[in-house]
């Protein structure tokens, strides 16, 4: 029934908005369990044995959008291992393949609470993971040519899927231009109330 549906916050922002730091955040002070798409995805290219390694990096180091089919499967085994019922889905749904994969295979089984959204300009977001490179970060998608395709896929692809929520007042937004404990501070505001 309705009142046993997981809870889901999608949590979305460009390339370096601070999803992850603030996802950390949130599962200190509220006890959700964090699922990154990304993290997934990296961990999935790095299993011995996975026939989608090579894909999935080709499309990390191209800043472009794997298809959701792998993504919205490492979700769902996810959120089955987990010992919650309370997820924060960091950086999905980034495209609309991924919205309508997402709506056909999880929509009716989760209970969307609502959008996150990191906004952040875009020079902040690529100054941020340039830095982040630069101090070691390991990620293949930490350069500055990778960064231009991020950006592009974000405003192109990303965006719009927010917009979306937009039209259905789902979407929380965020100045995550601040320091982090500033947009802690206003995130827990909105968790806070739920
Ligand atoms: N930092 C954070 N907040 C700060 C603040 N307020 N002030 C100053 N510094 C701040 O933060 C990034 C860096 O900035 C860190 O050094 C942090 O300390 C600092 P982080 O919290 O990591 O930001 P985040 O938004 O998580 O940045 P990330 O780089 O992870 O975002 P992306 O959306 O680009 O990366 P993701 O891992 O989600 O996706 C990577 C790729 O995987 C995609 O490009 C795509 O190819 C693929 N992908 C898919 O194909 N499908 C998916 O569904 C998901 C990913
Ligand atoms: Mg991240």
């Amino acid at each position: 029934s309705q009142v046993m549906k997981p809870k889901v916050v999608f949590v979305l922002g460009g390339p370096g908005a601070g999803k992850g730091t603030q996802c950390a955040n949130i599962v200190k002070e509220y006890g959700f369990v964090h699922l990154s798409a990304g993290d997934l995805l990296r961990d999935e290219r790095q299993r011995p044995g996975s026939q989608y390694g090579e894909l999935i990096e080709t499309h990390i180091r191209n800043g472009t959008i794997v298809p959701v089919e792998i993504t919205c499967k490492l979700i769902e085994i996810a959120m089955k291992n987990a010992q919650t019922n309370k997820f924060l889905i960091d950086g999905f749904p980034r495209n609309k393949d991924n919205l309508e994969g997402w709506k056909r295979e999880m929509e009716d089984k989760v209970d969307l609470l609502f959008v996150l959204f990191l906004d952040c300009n875009e020079k902040v977001c690529v100054g941020r993971c340039l830095q982040r490179g630069a101090q070691g970060s390991g990620r293949s998608d930490d350069n500055e040519e990778t960064l231009k395709k991020r950006i592009q896929t974000f405003y192109n692809d990303s965006l719009p899927i927010v917009e979306y929520y937009r039209t259905l007042n789902m979407v929380k937004t965020m100045d995550a231009g601040k320091s982090k404990e500033e947009v802690f501070s206003d995130i827990k505001e909105i968790f806070s109330k739920i």
